[in-house]
């Protein structure tokens, strides 16, 4: 992290907003005749100059696939793809960069952990444990394997504020329980969880924890080794990087004993068509070429996000959610949806007399792009009996008076539905 950054206002003064708002060229324009409000980050972020410029550079400069090269441009290209481990490593605080995989982001790597890790040890009759607000790719792949094997998929419930309890997830604790995946951060319903806690009761029985970053790494700081998680994933494109691209972090000693999930090239030490022997991680678990520019792109997204400072991201991030929780929260006829203690990114609500999709497609017309739908978590939705929400999800380049114009838009709704 620079000491100096130009970014952030006189120490505890927190964050220049404006100066961060101008590093993203897509937030300059008017959309519907109004400029543009983005308050769908949850779904995916903002690029800055300094991710779009590192992939340009990748591909005007020295672009050539990695790993297999003599020549000049390949070793450039392989030492920028693989300095972005360290970077990652950084991110996390995780003790190696031998243990950040490239993967095609959170979905991927919940799978690769769901076929390689998992399966493995999974007999008919064990259990999987994961909490009623999973997003569908930390639920689906659980469901595949519990279909091949006849394991059981076990859910731990959630309050109507969106909270599980500590006691439920214990109780919920057997000596079948092979993983215990969670998310950290809730998309739908912006719900911070207690993983590390949940890790701990989970490791008093031996058993592993896989943590679902995608909407944590890009709203506050990350310690893997604090969380004392087993496994944890992201995906870049949450977190100001290309999409296509993502991390899984695993324990050095669990992802050695792993075996590949897929073969092909470059995850190899030696080929023949008697025997082949694997590479040690993270190679084993990369088959195939990579997105090469992608991931150059993920370091340049992390680099800019520690310049930042996660805690200083999360602090102004926390202030937007009150505001909005407050403001949007008191308007007639507005439900929100969720309600946590620790919430973190996402404003979920609904309305009494327009439909989530109806409240999406207005606030557009006045340059207002929220989320409108399941958001990827039908049985969050079943759990409140609703069929979608409207969703606000926020970014570090965000503003309270962006606060203000969606406020004013869904006004509007109210006014055309009668509300
Ligand atoms: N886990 C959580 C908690 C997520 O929010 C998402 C994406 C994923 C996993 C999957 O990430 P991917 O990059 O592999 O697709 N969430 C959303 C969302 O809320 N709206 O669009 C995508």
């Amino acid at each position: 992290m620079s000491s100096v950054n130009p970014l952030q206002h006189e120490a505890g003064r927190g964050l220049d907003i404006q100066a961060i708002r101008r590093q993203f060229p897509v937030l300059a324009q008017t959309v519907n005749g109004n400029p543009l409000v983005y308050l769908d980050n949850g779904a995916s972020a903002q690029k800055p100059e300094a991710v779009i410029d590192a992939e340009l550079r990748c591909y005007r400069e020295y672009y050539a696939n990695i790993h297999r090269g003599v020549h000049s441009l390949s070793q450039r290209a392989t030492t920028e793809f693989e300095a972005v481990r360290g970077k990652v490593r950084t991110l996390l605080n995780a003790p190696s960069e031998k243990e950040i995989v490239f993967t095609r982001g959170t979905t991927e790597s919940i799978n690769l952990v769901a076929y390689s890790f998992v399966e493995p040890r999974l007999q008919a009759g064990d259990e999987i444990l994961i909490t009623a607000m999973e997003h569908h790719s930390n639920i689906v792949p659980w469901q595949i394997l519990c279909e091949r094997t006849g394991a059981k998929l076990v859910v731990v419930p959630i309050s109507d504020a969106g909270e599980f309890s500590l006691d439920d997830v214990e109780s919920r604790l057997t000596p079948r329980t092979r993983i215990v995946s969670l998310l950290q951060v809730s998309n739908a319903l912006g719900t911070v969880n207690p993983v590390r806690e949940v890790a701990r009761l989970a490791h008093a029985r031996d058993i592993p924890v896989l943590v679902d970053g995608a909407q944590s790494a890009p709203h506050m700081p990350v310690d893997v080794q604090e969380l004392d998680c087993d496994f944890f994933a992201f995906s870049a494109h949450k977190l100001y990087g290309p999409s296509g691209v993502g991390v899984l972090w695993g324990r050095q000693e669990l992802l050695q004993a792993m075996p590949p999930w897929q073969g092909g090239g470059d995850m190899i030490r030696t080929v023949s068509f008697e025997k082949t022997e694997f590479a040690e991680p993270p190679a084993r678990f990369e088959a195939g070429t990579p997105n090469i520019a992608g991931v150059i792109g993920l370091g340049a997204a992390v680099d800019w996000f520690l310049a930042l400072d996660p805690a200083a991201v999360a602090a102004h991030e926390a202030d937007l959610l009150a505001y909005a929780s407050e403001q949007v929260g008191g308007i007639p006829g507005v439900q929100l949806i969720g309600n946590a203690e620790k919430r973190a990114g996402a404003l979920s609500f609904i309305m009494t007399d327009a439909h989530p999709h109806d409240i999406g497609t207005i606030l557009d017309g006045y340059g207002v792009a929220v989320r409108a739908g399941h958001h990827c978590a039908e049985p969050v939705m079943r759990r409140y009996g609703i069929p979608a929400t409207a969703r606000a999800s926020f970014a570090v380049y965000n503003t309270r008076q962006e606060v203000d114009r969606l406020v004013a838009a869904i006004h509007k709704v109210r006014e055309l539905f009668g509300g």
